[in-house]
């Protein structure tokens, strides 16, 4: 079984990670996106909170399921028999951190990284510009499936 894992923080998740998620279910049997727990970094959303809502988004794709992890991603992979790791490539700037991750985990072992490009729509996406642009009032509802952005908006109506 060809079995691939799409780490994140997914803090929340976006149309751009939707799309590389849709993406990857038609190249691999089994996609295991796993929301990656970092303690050192403020979330908006718990761990449970991101997980449950990329259960619901990816309810549609049969060969998507989806995990948490605290550790190191080759780690995950070791104990889940999986080879692959697939990651999103939006611009130049994100390669030069991601080519370093990606021999990193190779060296640590042997899995490796499928860089997925992202679609144009997508390539200025990131969680953290829709959460600073809502933040302010702006309007993200193109850039997240539609139950995302409401729960995006009543968090951030809690917070303020
Ligand atoms: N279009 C396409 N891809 C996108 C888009 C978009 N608009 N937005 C994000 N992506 C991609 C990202 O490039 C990334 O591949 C993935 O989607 C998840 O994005 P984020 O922002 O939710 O997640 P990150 O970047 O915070 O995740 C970093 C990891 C958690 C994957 C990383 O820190 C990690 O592997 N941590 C585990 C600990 C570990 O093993 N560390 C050693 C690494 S060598």
């Amino acid at each position: 079984m060809r079995r691939a894992v799409y780490p994140g923080s997914y803090d929340p998740v976006t149309n751009g990670h939707l799309d590389i998620i849709e993406r990857a279910a038609n190249v691999f049997d089994e996609v295991v996106i796993a929301v990656l727990i970092n303690k050192s970094k403020t979330t908006l959303f718990t761990v449970e909170e991101r997980t449950e809502m990329l259960r619901d988004v990816t309810s549609h794709l049969a060969n998507v399921r989806v995990d948490s992890w605290y550790g190191l991603l080759v780690e995950y992979c070791k104990q889940h028999d999986i080879k692959v790791i697939v990651k999103g490539l939006r611009a130049v700037s994100d390669f030069d951190y991601e080519l370093q991750m990606a021999q990193m985990n190779q060296q640590l072992s042997g899995v490796d990284t499928l860089f997925m490009p992202t679609s144009p729509t997508y390539s200025f996406l990131s969680s953290s510009l829709v959460k600073e642009v809502a933040k302010y009032g702006g309007d993200v509802s193109h850039l997240l499936p539609p139950q995302i952005n409401d729960q995006l908006l009543k968090r951030l109506a809690e917070r303020a």
